[in-house]
């Protein structure tokens, strides 16, 4: 198995502010518990471990005139995320970015749009992620971070990595989706963004969504980007997450679709978000999290 990238980085990043519940803060921590770097060294890749970024403890989440909670301290976070990505794929590694809620996306995909303008994604997640403060019914921003890194959002945020450091909706393919806000089924149809809803998932199979999706965001891109929110994953298998939804994609589906990304040796930058310690079961959540990462950089069960 040819691999694009020997050098891996890790970027933890400790952030809850963006999902307004304690917890998945402590995701990174879990993460290399459950012996992310030993298992991607056993792989073969040479892997750097850069830390944890520092996430400030705001007890006040209310910036002035945005219903956005925490938006203060997730912009300058995103913002130092955005810097640490870039400065990584600048010395040629590849980002690892554990969190830590969603809203994290921001500055990772804002990162790696300063190398691979056309980075086409993968966001696989019970939820879409596409709400803007017109739309959001919680305020909680780990619930926008795809709509913007699409564009669309406050610009305190939006304007993280450039103005024109944006995803391209028709390169932008969801995985997973059980749980939408009406807005966001409108902006999803609107847009052109692929979801392959739980439904398609189970009409079609996940060999097929995949191959589907493969398509999609190689065609005409110069990198492929993986956002793994756990919460994708049934709660059955990934109970240490914060908004768990029914009915969710299996822990062998899983395999099979990180699978089917190693086998098609495109991806160029990863992050796995949304491990929450304090609801878990053993670690199960980072644990899995740690067994799909095995199987996307290409680890052989024979
Ligand atoms: N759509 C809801 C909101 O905007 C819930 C978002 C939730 N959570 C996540 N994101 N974990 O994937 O508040
Ligand atoms: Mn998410
Ligand atoms: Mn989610
Ligand atoms: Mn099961």
């Amino acid at each position: 198995n040819v691999k694009t990238n020997e050098n891996i980085s890790i970027i933890g990043v400790p952030m809850d502010l963006g999902a307004d519940r304690r917890g998945v803060d402590m995701g990174p921590s879990a993460i290399r518990y459950a012996g992310i770097v030993e298992r991607l060294e056993s792989i073969g890749y040479k892997v750097h471990d850069r830390g944890d970024l520092i996430v400030r403890r705001p007890q006040v989440n209310k910036t002035a005139n945005t219903n956005l909670k925490y938006l203060d301290e997730i912009t300058r976070v995103n913002l130092e995320l955005c810097e640490t990505v870039s400065a990584e794929m600048e010395k040629g590694n590849f980002p690892l970015v554990i969190g830590g809620d969603h809203s994290i996306a921001i500055g990772t995909i804002a990162g790696v749009l300063q190398h691979r303008p056309k980075t086409g994604v993968i966001w696989y997640d019970a939820h879409g992620d596409m709400n803007t403060s017109e739309t959001s019914p919680s305020g909680n921003i780990h619930g926008m971070s795809l709509a913007v890194s699409l564009g669309y959002g406050h610009e305190s945020l939006t304007s993280i990595g450039g103005i024109h450091a944006k995803l391209n909706p028709e390169k932008t393919v969801l995985i997973g989706a059980r749980a939408l806000d009406p807005g966001e089924k409108d902006f999803i149809k609107n847009l052109g963004v692929k979801v392959y809803t739980m439904h398609e998932i189970d009409r079609l199979g996940m060999a097929r969504v995949m191959e589907e999706t493969m398509e999609i965001v190689t065609d005409g891109t110069d990198g492929v980007h993986l956002s793994l929110d756990l919460d994708g994953l049934d709660p059955h298998d990934c109970p240490g997450v914060g908004t768990p939804v029914l009915g969710g994609i299996s822990y062998r589906e899983s395999h099979l679709a990180m699978e089917i990304l190693a086998e098609a040796n495109v991806l160029t930058s990863a992050e796995f978000v949304e491990v929450n310690p304090i609801l878990d079961q053993v670690n199960q959540t980072a644990r899995v999290a740690v067994a799909l990462m095995g199987s996307v950089f290409g680890e052989k069960l024979c």
